[in-house]
């Protein structure tokens, strides 16, 4: 990780207020959380983050998906099982001379797995393999992209050759910014219940390798009228939640009786025996 202080409190700080290039395909330069550790506190921060719709993930929440453009890739590993909090809000931000407006309503999955990376070439809805995959998977034609929002879903580069080629994302959860009344009634959606621009979910999380995808939740929009484009800007931040296992509690209890016990036979061996140790 880069530009890591600590603050006041302790907590390990990472800001990267990186700017992301435009519309591209899969990718996480930029956009690495890097390694988390779930038995300390720390809190990683991703600012300065766009994306060309406002309705990109809820689209991927029915049953023809959405083109994987409309939504940006982050990545994070984890070494242990943990609690990891993701907080993903709308901001308007400027750069250059560009003013970036904020992300109306947001909302984020987490997948184990991750996207081809540089030297190999990056993961596209339309390299033929991916196409070929979505094709035999969804029907001939019946997709607007690679991206499923509350599900498993494959996708490969140019370079890829068969199904094995693909790089696959197992769904681990997801959070959205408000309610059904933006984000569509696909079962399964975790709606934060107040449409405010931000959403913060805590997901437990196995060790391993994960991507979490950040796009707008306005499927109504989309449907209603052909949603909102241009850039909206957003960023993340992740927390790890560290927890003292039943063990270690099991242990410090027991360890605080051993030492009372030890106190107690220590004081009264010396009241009923003070010559004992002359
Ligand atoms: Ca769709
Ligand atoms: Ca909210």
């Amino acid at each position: 990780m880069k530009n890591i202080f600590k603050n006041s409190f302790g907590l390990l700080f990472c800001w990267l207020g990186l700017i992301s290039s435009g519309q591209s395909h899969i990718s996480y330069v930029g956009r690495d959380f890097g390694a988390l550790d779930p038995t300390s506190p720390q809190v990683v921060v991703i600012s300065s983050q766009r994306v060309t719709s406002d309705f990109g993930w809820a689209s991927g929440t029915d049953a023809n998906l959405e083109d994987s453009h409309k939504l940006r890739a982050f990545k994070f590993s984890m070494a242990q099982s943990g609690d990891v909090q993701i907080r993903v809000e709308g901001i308007s931000f400027v750069s250059g001379s560009i003013s970036y407006s904020a992300l109306t309503r947001p909302a984020f999955s987490i997948y184990q797995g991750l996207a081809h990376e540089s030297p190999a070439l990056a993961d596209h809805d339309t390299s033929p393999i991916s196409a070929s995959y979505n094709d035999t998977t969804y029907g001939a034609g019946n997709w607007l992209g690679s991206f499923r929002a509350l599900n498993d879903w494959k996708i490969g580069n140019d370079d890829g050759k068969t199904f094995a080629d693909l790089s696959s994302f197992t769904y681990v959860g997801n959070g959205a910014d408000g309610s059904a009344a933006n984000y569509g009634a696909a079962a399964g959606i975790s709606g934060d219940g107040i449409a405010d621009g931000m959403v913060v979910q805590t997901l437990s999380l196995n060790p391993g390798s994960y991507s979490l995808f950040v796009g707008g939740a306005q499927y109504y929009g989309l449907m209603n009228s052909g949603g909102g484009t241009g850039s909206n800007g957003f960023s993340v931040t992740l927390t790890t939640i560290p927890e003292p296992s039943a063990l270690s509690l099991l242990a410090f209890g027991l360890g605080g009786l051993v030492m009372m016990r030890r106190r107690r036979s220590q004081f009264s061996q010396s009241s009923t025996n003070p010559h004992q140790n002359p």
